[in-house]
């Protein structure tokens, strides 16, 4: 397989303004004739031949200026044509088999339904094309199919006109307006049923919603949340960013087999099911955030995304890290700005930071790939937000939103670059980010280290940083970090206003005048960097800004930082008993002062009783003893939950007389109640089983039976049983839900676990082919370290024959679960020769597909 680089783009030698696609549908073979106007593009080096990607299909026919030729060579999977003229059409004749396709790229079904996804290279699997970015057509689409199996007939843009067939067939023409790439192509066929709203734009304009669901499956009672959501994000949208809607039709489809979250095709967005139901019998709280989260991420991507595209798939953060950042604004607008920030900060450092530090890691704009699926990334997506984030922070939002307004205005309509943004960012919010652009190429969580002297009233924050070394990357140049700081005064809890510091150097000092007494700082406040602080910091400061930090971030911070400080310490057997001992009576005495504190609403103090994860926690370490950090992480929970068992006691019984609704303080109820079980599970097993099956119980909603059960999962007691069999047998049928019964096993505390898992892999309710289920089994699992580090290595063989097993089917999805295996250079040395033995075995297999393989040779590498 060859390697695509950045540095050899080039632009496409002809222009398609025009598109027709005709579709015959059948589940079992679809035909597609495609019309293309093709024309010389004068912006790129001149020359004849056309190239047409395929990716498993071959021409039926192919005619040039509606001759049928036979002057076409196949180079590969794509076809060539060598084309005399300036202007010429040029129509190819394909059939599919969608029922077959298993990789769910290009034209598959589900369920008896037709869909597509085609982002990145999907398309040229439908048809042959240039299935590339930068080169845009309006497109019409044509469908006929029997009307029986097929009544809803959908694609991008408006109705254009539909009428029957013979032989009890049907037909629509869709025409879409908006010149698009290939990839925001779409087509949807199938036995469907619609919850339909209005709305209505800032200019008057009437838009018709629809959410589409298969008909029959009582799933359309649950999308009353997504279109809630949808138009609360089109409003949204429209005052915070100045972007309207501009088609007359938005429709969203739900299909339960998805490689990913969702698509957002132009006008017809696909969803996976998973980020469009919801309702409290069936959804968590949590559920439901994401169903707006997702709802809002692709429709914000109409203008980021799809209104000014990408020009090659190096620049994918162009449009996701933006998108990203967009729609964590939205939420946070939604809810509690700082409770979504610790969540945004908390998916960052669980999965992009591992990502920076280990073998996969690269900048957010690569420079080279081999399979474009792999680089959907945290990295690409999540600190793609962060690294915008930071623009914001230095401008300001007003000047910010003038960046992006001209951004928007310059490139509406273009195949876009970073580059680009990042001058119309410059130009529009009057900023010089000429060394910001190191963010850009430079791979690597940064790593600032702080040290404050004292002397007489004057303060010294002595800086410094060191951007870490990355495959291909080993000497990196200092970057621009963006930190909020406060220097707060112990004695009366306030400080004097926050300042904004920029270490822009790979050191540099800041001086403050007038501190009679050594101040206690708080830094990256609000986390306006995204990178890893070293400071050595007395306990004291911790529980201090723990218990007083005005700024609700840094107060997750501290209680965080105070807990990784005891951890990292105690895991290295640093730690005499007594020291230990203190220092799980400083973090005893700081959550006790989080639970009694009566100016925090729940879903703060849910926040703030969160212990910081195992992947963070072996982050902070060199070489990680999973064993090890897991053991000293749960009894520090243990003896945590005795210290406090009547606080928790309490709480759980406070929290439980809130009754159910989608109010933040229901919620913020539901969420330390589960919590308040978590600690108990550990502290007094057997309490927290009696407690957790009457929560099961008494349940009106899923957020506190999920709860409930992911506790009871983790115990050894006969409650366990009871309550598992009772949520299956009150959901079968219902494929999210029996998603969570197969997670909440794999994911437990179970000492069995792995042995769970293999007799789920059995159940009649497995299988391979749905890439959700696939998940919910196994990333579970992969992601549970008691799991997946099992000292046998059984968790490693077992991800590995999935991913064998898992590859010739789908191999975007068996691709996704090489990076756990990945992390061996930073795990202890026996477990990190098993997970290698468990890599080389799967690159040892006859054939591999390229995503995988990419995968595999670079977590070797
Ligand atoms: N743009 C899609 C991602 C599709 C990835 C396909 N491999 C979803 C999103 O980010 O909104
Ligand atoms: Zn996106």
């Amino acid at each position: 397989p060859v390697e695509v680089r950045r540095e050899d783009y080039r632009p496409f030698p002809w222009a398609v303004p025009q598109v027709a696609l005709d579709f015959t549908l059948g589940l079992e073979e679809t035909q597609v004739t495609a019309r293309l106007d093709v024309r010389r593009n004068p912006a790129a080096e001149a020359s004849p031949v056309l190239r047409l990607n395929g990716d498993g299909i071959t021409p039926l026919w192919v005619k040039v200026d509606s001759a049928e030729t036979t002057g076409w060579v196949m180079d590969g999977p794509d076809l060539l044509l060598t084309l005399p003229g300036e202007a010429h059409s040029v129509e190819v004749a394909t059939a599919i088999a969608p029922a077959a396709n298993t990789q769910l790229m290009g034209l598959y079904a589900s369920n008896g339904m037709l869909c597509t996804q085609c982002e990145a290279e999907g398309f040229r699997r439908i048809t042959f094309f240039p299935d590339r970015p930068d080169v845009l057509s309006t497109y019409t689409v044509r469908m006929s199919g029997d009307a029986g199996a097929f009544p809803v007939l959908l694609s991008n843009g408006n109705l254009v006109s539909s009428g029957k067939g013979e032989g009890g067939t049907h037909w629509a023409e869709w025409h879409d307006p908006w010149p698009k790439p290939s990839y925001l192509f779409a087509l949807v066929a199938g036995d469907l049923e619609a919850r339909r709203d209005t709305f209505t734009t800032c200019s008057g304009r009437k838009v018709e919603l629809a959410i589409f669901v298969r008909r029959g499956t009582g799933d359309l009672e649950r999308t009353g949340h997504a279109m809630e959501s949808l138009i609360r994000a089109m409003k949204w949208d429209e005052e915070v960013f100045g972007r309207e809607y501009d088609l007359d039709v938005f429709n969203i489809v739900a299909v339960s087999d998805f490689n990913m979250g969702a698509m957002e095709n132009k006008g017809l967005n696909i969803f996976n099911t998973r980020y469009v139901l919801a309702d409290p019998e069936t959804a968590t709280d949590g559920d439901y955030d994401a169903v707006e989260g997702v709802i809002a991420h692709e429709y914000f991507h109409n203008w980021s995304g799809n209104r000014v595209t990408c020009r090659d798939w190096f620049q994918l953060s162009l449009k996701e890290g933006f998108t990203v950042l967009r729609d964590q604004l939205f939420s946070a607008d939604m809810g509690s700005e700082a409770v979504k920030r610790i969540e945004d900060v908390r998916v960052l450092r669980g999965v992009q930071f591992p990502e920076d530090s280990g073998p996969l890691a690269h900048p957010i704009r690569p420079d080279a790939y081999r399979e474009i699926s792999n680089f959907y990334t945290a990295t690409v997506y999540n600190k793609g937000a962060e690294v915008i984030r930071m623009m914001r922070v230095l401008a300001g939002p007003e000047r910010f939103r003038k960046g992006c307004d001209l951004y928007f205005a310059r490139h509406d309509g273009e195949a876009a670059t970073c580059e680009d943004f990042i001058r119309a960012m410059e130009e529009g919010a009057g900023l010089d980010l000429t060394q910001f652009r190191l963010w850009y190429s430079q791979a690597g969580t940064p790593r600032v280290t702080i040290r404050m002297a004292h002397d007489g009233d004057k303060v010294a924050l002595h800086l410094s940083q060191n951007v870490p070394a990355t495959p291909g990357q080993p000497d990196k140049q200092p970057m621009p970090i963006p930190l909020k700081v406060a220097l707060f005064d112990p004695q009366t809890g306030a400080h004097r206003g926050e300042q904004l510091l920029v270490l822009d150097k790979a050191e540099d000092s800041f001086i403050y005048q007038g501190y009679a007494s050594r101040p206690v700082l708080s830094v990256n406040r609000g986390f306006t960097a995204p990178v890893a602080i070293a400071q050595d910091v007395p306990t004291s400061d911790l529980v201090f800004l723990a218990a007083h930090d005005d700024d609700p971030f840094a107060r997750y911070e501290a209680m965080q930082e105070l807990v990784v400080t005891h951890l990292k310490e105690a895991v290295s057997g640093s730690l005499s008993d007594e020291q230990r001992d203190e220092g799980r009576a400083a973090i005893a005495g700081a959550l006790r002062a989080v639970l009694a504190d009566e100016r925090l609403d729940d879903l703060m103090r849910g926040e703030l009783l969160i212990l910081p994860s195992h992947a963070y926690l072996s982050e902070q370490m060199l070489v990680a003893d999973p064993g090890a950090i897991h053991g000293e992480r749960q009894a520090l929970r243990a003896d945590l939950a005795r210290a406090l068992e009547g606080e928790f006691v309490a709480l759980h019984e406070r929290a439980s007389a809130v009754p159910y609704s989608l109010s933040p303080q229901a919620r913020g109820a539901r969420k330390v109640k589960t919590q308040a079980l978590i600690y108990l599970a550990e502290g007094n097993p057997a309490l927290a089983e009696k407690m957790a099956a009457a929560q099961y119980r008494a349940a009106d909603n899923m957020t506190d039976r999920q709860g409930a059960l992911m506790v009871l999962a983790g115990l050894q007691g006969p409650e366990r049983t009871h309550a598992l069999i009772d949520f299956y047998n009150r959901y079968r049928g219902n494929a999210l839900v029996v998603d969570k019964w197969f997670s909440l096993q794999a994911g437990s505390l179970h000492p069995q676990v792995l042995d769970h898992v293999k007799a789920l892999a059995e159940h009649p309710d497995f299988t391979l082919t749905n890439p959700n289920r696939v998940r919910a089994l196994y990333m579970a699992m992969a992601v549970n370290p008691a799991a997946f580090h099992d000292a046998s290595g059984e968790g490693y063989r077992m991800v590995a024959d999935l991913i064998l097993q898992l590859d010739p089917l789908n191999p975007q999805t068996a691709a996704r679960f090489v990076a756990p295996l990945g992390r061996w250079r930073r795990i202890e040395p026996q477990r990190a020769n098993l997970m290698r033995a468990a890599l080389e075995r799967i690159a040892a297999a006859p054939s591999l597909s390229r995503d995988t393989h990419e995968q595999v040779i670079r977590s070797l590498g």
